[in-house]
């Protein structure tokens, strides 16, 4: 069975861009929603043994199996995203901002990019700052529960856009909410340990013995 992770920030850690009660019902009602979907929908089969990262490729491309795919993944890309916000401003290292000038001009250029990304999302999806098989980094978004496992890209930086993450504090005003966590939240000591790839997956195992959910 997987558990609902512990954040790694109270509640009210990431006000006022992100209000306790957006986190509140976004972490603890979408996010354990879709642990306990996941649950149920595996109980007894053999993807109940499968590690999380497994599942979401295993299922990514079967449509038989979009229901666990969509709750697998969906858990997964929480996860990643907690970690991606910080309550205390961050900034790129000096590798990090290198790495962004080569690719996208200039950090402000990067961030102007990822916004843009995450608000012209039609409907709900993510914005990823991923790093492609050959190194350079790049701004993709995807919809639904889509992320970089599918893709085959290294997950960076994400930001949620389904309205569930905004709408109680930003209602339609989208671009407002984005440029908010992209301005203050992004957390830039994450993004570094994910591009060394020294940051554990989001979640390492299914079962009870090795089931706390790393983070
Ligand atoms: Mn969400």
């Amino acid at each position: 069975m997987f558990t609902l992770p512990s954040l790694p920030y109270s509640l009210d850690a990431l006000s006022p861009v992100i209000s306790s009660k957006t986190l509140s019902y976004h972490y603890g009602k979408h996010h354990k929603a879709y642990i306990d979907k996941l649950n149920n929908l595996i109980k007894g089969k053999p993807l109940e043994e499968r590690a999380l990262e497994e599942i979401i490729r295993e299922t990514a491309t079967d449509a038989d199996e979009e229901a666990v795919f969509n709750n697998a993944a969906q858990v997964w890309n929480h996860t990643f995203f907690w970690q991606c916000l910080s309550p205390r401003k961050t900034e790129p290292s000096r590798a990090m901002t290198d790495l962004l000038k080569d690719s996208f001009g200039s950090v402000e250029d990067f961030k102007l990019g990822f916004e843009k990304a995450a608000n012209e999302q039609f409907g709900s999806g993510w914005a990823w700052l991923v790093q492609a098989p050959e190194g350079d980094l790049k701004i993709i978004s995807t919809p639904n529960a889509v992320n970089p496992l599918v893709t085959g890209d290294k997950a960076i930086l994400t930001l949620d856009v389904w309205e569930h993450a905004y709408y109680l504090d930003y209602q339609n005003r989208r671009s407002d909410f984005t440029a908010a966590v992209v301005d203050r939240l992004l957390n830039w000591e994450f993004a570094e340990e994910c591009l060394e790839g020294k940051a554990p997956p989001p979640i390492q195992r299914p079962h009870p013995a090795a089931s706390s959910l790393r983070h």
